[in-house]
C-alpha cells in the first residue's frame, strides 16, 4: 500500500440534497484527507472534456447535462490506496446495486445522478486532479 491521491467530485444531485458535509465525513472517518477542495458549476465544455473517455456512448448527452445542472464540489482526497478505498466507500456506479453503507447506496437516485465520482486507477487521478487543480492549490497537511 501506498499513498496516493484521488480526485472525488460531489455530484449535483448530492449537492442540491445538502449532503457535503455527510459524504465527507464519510471520506475523513475512513482516513482520507481532503487537501483541495472548491465548488464550482462545470461549463459544458469542461464537463464535456472530463467525461472525454465516454464521449462515444449512448449515456454521454445525458451525464454532461447532469454534471451541468447545477454545482458540484470537486477535490482531492490523499491517503493509503485512496484510489481504492474512495471507489469502495463510492459503491457500485448503480445505486440500486451498491453495497449497504455506500455513499450511493445512501444518497444516490439513479445511474445518471450517482452522488459522487471517483477516479477508477492512478493513471485516471493523475489526469483528473491536473484538469481541475494547479499544483500550488493542492494543500498535503504531512
Ligand atoms: P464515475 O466516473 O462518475 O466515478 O462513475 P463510474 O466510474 O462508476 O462510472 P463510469 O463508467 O466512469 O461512468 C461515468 C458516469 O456515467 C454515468 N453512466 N451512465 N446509463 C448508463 O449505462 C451509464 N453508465 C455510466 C454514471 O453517472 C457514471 O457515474
Ligand atoms: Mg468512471
Amino acid at each position: 500500500m501506498s499513498v496516493e491521491r484521488t480526485l472525488s467530485i460531489i455530484k449535483p444531485d448530492a449537492v442540491a440534497k445538502n449532503a457535503i458535509g455527510e459524504i465527507e465525513t464519510r471520506f475523513e472517518k475512513a482516513g482520507l484527507q481532503i487537501v483541495a477542495a472548491k465548488m464550482i458549476h462545470l461549463s459544458q465544455e469542461q464537463a464535456e472534456g472530463f467525461y472525454a473517455e465516454h464521449k462515444e456512448r449512448p449515456f454521454f448527452p445525458d451525464l454532461v447535462a447532469f454534471m451541468t445542472s447545477g454545482p458540484v464540489v470537486v477535490q482531492v482526497l490523499e491517503g493509503e490506496n485512496a484510489i481504492a478505498k474512495n471507489r469502495d466507500l463510492m459503491g457500485a456506479t448503480n445505486p440500486e446495486e451498491a453495497e449497504p453503507g455506500t455513499i450511493r447506496a445512501d444518497f444516490a437516485k439513479s445511474i445518471d445522478a450517482n452522488a459522487v465520482h471517483g477516479s477508477d486507477s492512478p493513471e485516471s487521478a493523475e489526469r483528473e486532479i491536473a484538469y481541475y487543480f494547479n499544483d500550488n492549490e493542492i494543500c498535503p497537511r504531512g
